[in-house]
């Protein structure tokens, strides 16, 4: 059977299966039951795929102690060849059971099976073997120092495990995220206590399946199902063992994280909310500009921190680029998510839906002219019990609208004129967000010039969403604190001892 077949009869059993399947949390190298049960919803039509088990303080508490256990265990002695073979043999299991990760994906999130295909799931795998690579590979500094009394001495860093790593993570990219914190956090030698979001528990259940299977030692990875305040994510961020504490997620919830950490003084990674700016120059390639910008904007429906939700585009171009990327908007195909042709999915919740909805009323308010979309599609079946909701595309807002400073997180963008390079500079940073930012020009002078006065932490040029995991990644403002990626992951999840010898 082809791989595009089995995924789809992998989903459609998975999604026949699953109203049965209880999901459970899995602490110490065990799957254990939570205090009370939560539906795990599919947004394409309102159905219960599953059921997950919320953990309560005493099952977090014991999730923690067993990751300091398995640090002083086998899983501590472990080399970091060992360490690094196992994480490969975690990405073939992750490939082996492909099909199910996308259906378990598909049926979380509602995102087409053609995305979570090509995307979610592939990511999860890469994500294992790049810092496999890459703490085999890692170096240290050292310095040479020459001492008053004429001798020497030889500085060097020794790269530690900083300990128990918590990891909560949003629904968007459910596995991409959680296993892009994941495997780096296992490559120093750390263990981990994970909270995936309660709208996505299941990728992140069989994972730990993986986990199991792959031979990965009791306690090194431990889940924790629930929900954020006054549930396992409260009770994972403020608990007193918990070593470091990364998070990608709304910012609000990344200041309420802080907070948490406060108390015992540790080490936050954020990666937070975005509202991001595209600015296209009148010289840019159009046609695969908006190829690009559809992307940029649609992609997830929209449901990607770094989607562009703010486009500027060069006076001359302007009425042009509205138009094509309309047709753009009007050629998505709201369709099932087990549909491979549908390329666009509904949004993760209703609740969710009701808040892109009210930034859909709050544009009329605000004087937008509505050039596509602002409403809800009616399908005549079972996804009208779902979360869709009409691609949009609004002009001719004030840069001071709410609708152009918050973030919306759905399938929507604002587009704008510019004259002059400095003016678009100026739009582009009129925000307290800073995550990323995409150019699309064909000078490369002038993307050169304009690139870094971007105040983001990611620029792409006549491209978006182009990763390469070695590239530093997060954001500035209330867009995120510090940079994972590459080493700069190896930096955050390790701790490191400079040795001083004097000789
Ligand atoms: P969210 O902040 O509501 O939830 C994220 C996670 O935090 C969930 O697991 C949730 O249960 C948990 N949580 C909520 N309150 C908590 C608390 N008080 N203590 C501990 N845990 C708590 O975010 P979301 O709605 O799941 O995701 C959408 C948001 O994530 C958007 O703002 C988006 O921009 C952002 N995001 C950012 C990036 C990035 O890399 N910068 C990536 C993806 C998503
Ligand atoms: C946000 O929704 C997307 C984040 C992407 C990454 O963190 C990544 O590593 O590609």
């Amino acid at each position: 059977m082809s791989l595009s077949k089995q995924i789809s009869s992998t989903v459609h059993r998975t999604l026949q299966e699953s109203p049965a399947k209880l999901l459970h949390g899995y602490v110490d190298g065990r799957f254990v039951p939570g205090r009370r049960e939560f539906p795990d919803v599919n947004p394409a039509d309102g159905s219960v795929v599953a059921k997950a088990t919320e953990a309560g303080e005493e099952l977090v508490d014991a999730a923690v102690g067993a990751a300091h256990r398995a640090l002083k265990g086998e899983w501590g002695r472990l080399g970091v060849r060992e360490r690094a073979a196992m994480m490969c043999r975690i990405a073939e299991r992750i490939e082996a059971r492909f099909a199910e990760f996308v259906a378990a994906e598909v049926a979380d999130t509602g995102k087409p099976i053609s995305l979570a295909s090509r995307l979610d799931v592939p990511r999860a795998a890469a994500n294992f073997r790049v810092f496999a690579d890459l703490i085999k590979t890692a170096g240290v500094e050292a310095f040479h120092t020459e001492t008053t009394d004429g001798r020497s001495a030889l500085n060097y860093a020794v790269r530690k495990p900083i300990g128990v790593v918590g990891i909560i993570t949003p629904w968007n990219l459910p596995l991409l995220l959680l296993t892009w914190k994941v495997a780096p956090a296992m490559a120093c030698g750390n263990t981990v206590v994970v909270k995936p979001s309660e709208e996505t528990p299941a990728t992140a259940t069989l994972l730990a399946e993986v986990m199991h299977e792959t031979g990965v030692p009791p306690g090194v990875f431990n889940l924790v199902h629930g929900f954020g305040p006054d549930s396992a994510g409260e009770f994972l961020t403020r608990h007193p063992d918990v070593n470091a504490m990364t998070f990608t997620g709304e910012s609000r919830t990344g200041a309420a994280i802080m907070r948490a950490c406060a108390p015992n003084v540790r080490p936050v990674s954020f990666e937070l909310g975005g509202k991001n700016a595209a600015v296209v120059f009148a010289d840019c390639d159009f046609a695969a500009t908006v190829d690009g910008l559809a992307e940029a904007v649609f992609l997830n429906t929209g449901q990607v921190c770094l989607c562009a939700e703010r486009v500027y585009v060069e006076r001359p171009i302007f009425e042009q680029f509205v138009d094509a990327l309309k047709q753009k908007a009007r050629g998505l195909r709201a369709g099932w998510p087990t549909d491979e042709s549908t390329t666009l999915g509904p949004l993760i919740s209703k609740e969710h839906r009701e808040k892109v909805l009210s930034y859909y009323g709050l544009a009329r308010e605000e004087g937008a002219t509505v050039v596509t979309g602002g409403g809800v599609q009616g399908f005549g079946d079972a996804r009208d019990n779902g979360c869709y909701v009409e691609p949009t595309i609004w002009t001719g807002l004030k840069e001071s609208a709410r609708c152009v400073q918050e973030e919306i997180f759905g399938p929507v963008c604002h587009i704008a004129s510019f004259d002059s390079e400095e003016e678009a500079i100026a739009l582009a940073n009129d925000t307290r967000y800073g995550l990323a930012a995409s150019i699309w020009t064909t000078n490369l002078q002038r993307a050169h010039r304009v690139a870094p006065q971007m105040d983001v932490g990611i620029t792409w040029v006549n491209c978006w969403f182009l990763r390469d995991l070695r590239t530093p990644f997060g954001g500035v403002g209330l867009s995120g604190i510090g940079r994972e990626g590459g080493v700069h992951s190896l930096n955050f999840y390790s701790e490191l001892n400079n040795v001083c010898i004097k000789f």
